[in-house]
């Protein structure tokens, strides 16, 4: 890892393609094989360790380097070209374009660090609650990085919108299950000049990655990851929000009254529901899951970690409590880019900080809690409030202190590594009895054996420990054959996990026909 900083610096990740992307999609882009993996093989969906994302930060003035940045792909990434793609422009302007690369490049350009995250980051809490629709991220979906390209209200001031318009809708040129990822814009936001809304197709000092949108992306500070468009081919100003799937049907917070995809129905074209600007938050990076010191009453830890904010907003106070909110301890912290805020006023980076702590009060205590305040004197809840799309999970960050032989260890709620943590534990102590119970009943088959049926007409998958024949159902899968084949004879969580919602979840139950011996997955 040092080696591949040291030589590549802030760059993308250029060595030989990973065993786990051959046979996929994906069987040409270049990824680095230290980030974590969490929808299986396809699509890439990934974020750094807290290792990583906290020694590069300290390392590089508050950057992640591009092959460390975490990456939330729906589909195929697509391979594009730079010299034949092109961006259209057009819908209610004066003057449709069509922009080529080249003379993209040549319109005046900004560069400017942003930290991205998706409205996911920290979803795997809310699933140890109970699962929601979307798969588990840990809390390191975020990273900071040098965005270049040309301002998008520049680009609409060269068409000309016209009076009545309202939205800029984008599209990219991923070919997904459910057609083009679309979202949108609302265009005063768009044409001010303080937003720094860009059409980017540079990252950290060079032309984008394959994941990160490779050759044009949409950037909006301040806003989640699912807004801003990868792959970009298409720019539409209109009166109408876009019609895709994903504008919909995707990053939205449903109130707590939605608890599945048939309460979810009646919602999704609500506007109160949309997230756009992201939402407080922060978490401990350091010491990280897992991790033990010896109790030593003069030597302290060097606690660290992030916390952002939504719309440009300032944090001013990062705090730490040890007696679960009763009094609190100011932590030293600083903006994540040293050029300061845009504007003045416009914070679209991460804010780091540290605090020391003295064993001695740790050896006392049995959690750390933090959270964040911003500008408007909000913060982040004492608890969680689950919702379906498990989106925006932001409750004060609580790490465990155990104590053994000795030493204090510490226990964060998810870790992504090792797949524990003390969410997870309480997760597995309620389920235990019902999934036990479902099991004892069921045939049980060696892995070894499932992995001979890995053919179209024969073909078995693991899912959650479950044995399932899909000999018949790969016929008639809504998501074609090919993702089962990927995965046929192997063990397919992830995979299944990541993309299906509760109606696939409940039906492929008759296609159980037994369990594997020997390991749980739950
Ligand atoms: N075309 C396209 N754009 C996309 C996506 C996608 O799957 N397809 N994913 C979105 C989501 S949900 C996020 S969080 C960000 C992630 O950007 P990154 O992979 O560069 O970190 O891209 C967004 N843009
Ligand atoms: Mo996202």
């Amino acid at each position: 890892m040092e080696a591949e900083i040291a030589g590549n610096q802030l760059g993308q990740f250029y060595g030989p393609v990973d065993k786990r992307d051959k046979g996929t999609p994906d069987s040409w882009v270049s990824r680095h094989p230290e980030l974590i993996r969490l929808t299986g093989r396809h699509p890439f969906n990934c974020e750094p360790t807290p290792k990583l994302l906290e020694e590069a930060a300290s390392r590089f003035q508050g950057l992640t380097p591009s092959s460390l940045h975490y990456v939330r792909n729906h589909g195929p990434v697509p391979k594009l070209s730079w010299d034949t793609h092109k961006l259209e422009i057009g819908g209610m302007v004066k003057n449709p374009i069509e922009l080529s690369m080249a003379e993209l490049q040549k319109l005046p350009t900004c560069s400017i660090p942003v930290t991205l995250n998706c409205a996911g980051n920290r979803r795997k809490e809310q699933n140890m609650i109970k699962k929601s629709k979307g798969f588990s991220w840990g809390p390191c979906a975020v990273s900071t990085a040098v965005w270049s390209g040309v301002l998008l209200s520049d680009l609409l001031k060269l068409c000309g919108p016209l009076e009545g318009a309202q939205w800029v809708n984008f599209e990219g040129s991923d070919e997904l299950p459910q057609g083009k990822y679309g979202t949108s814009l609302d265009i005063n936001y768009a044409m001010s000049n303080v937003n720094d809304v860009l059409i980017a197709f540079g990252m950290n000092g060079e032309l984008l990655s394959p994941d990160h949108g490779f050759p044009i992306r949409v950037l909006i500070p301040g806003f989640i990851g699912g807004r801003m468009v990868k792959w970009l081919k298409k720019i539409e100003v209109s009166s109408k929000e876009s019609d895709s799937y994903y504008h919909y049907r995707d990053n939205r917070v449903l109130p707590p009254p939605v608890v599945d995809s048939v309460t979810a129905e009646e919602w999704w074209t609500k506007p109160e529901y949309i997230i756009n600007d992201r939402n407080i938050n922060s978490a401990i990076l350091y010491p990280r899951h897992d991790q033990s010191f010896p109790i030593d009453p003069d030597k302290s830890i060097n606690f660290k970690g992030y916390a952002y904010n939504g719309s440009g907003q300032k944090i001013i106070r990062v705090e730490l409590s040890l007696d679960g909110g009763n009094s609190w301890k100011m932590a030293n912290f600083k903006y994540g880019s040293p050029k300061g805020p845009r504007h003045g006023t416009k914070y679209w980076c991460w804010f780091l900080w540290t605090i020391k702590i003295p064993i001695k009060e740790i050896a006392s205590s049995s959690e750390v809690c933090l959270r964040a305040w911003d500008c408007c004197q909000n913060t982040q809840p004492s608890q969680p409030t689950w919702n379906y799309l498990g989106m925006m999970n932001n409750p004060w960050y609580r790490v465990k202190f155990h104590q053994r032989d000795g030493e204090i260890v510490m226990e964060h709620p998810t870790d992504m590594l090792t797949g524990k943590g003390w969410m997870v534990r309480d997760y597995q102590e309620r389920n235990k009895p019902k999934e036990e119970a479902v099991k004892s009943s069921l045939k049980s088959f060696t892995a070894a054996e499932v992995a001979k049926h890995n053919k179209e007409d024969d073909c078995w998958v693991i899912i959650s420990g479950k044995v399932y024949d899909l000999s018949k159902f790969i016929k008639v899968h809504p998501g074609g054959k090919k993702a089962i084949l990927i995965v046929a004879g192997q063990d397919a969580t992830e995979d299944f996990e990541a993309i299906h919602g509760d109606g696939p979840k409940a039906s492929k139950e008759k296609y159980c026909i037994g369990v594997v011996s020997g390991k749980a997955n739950l």
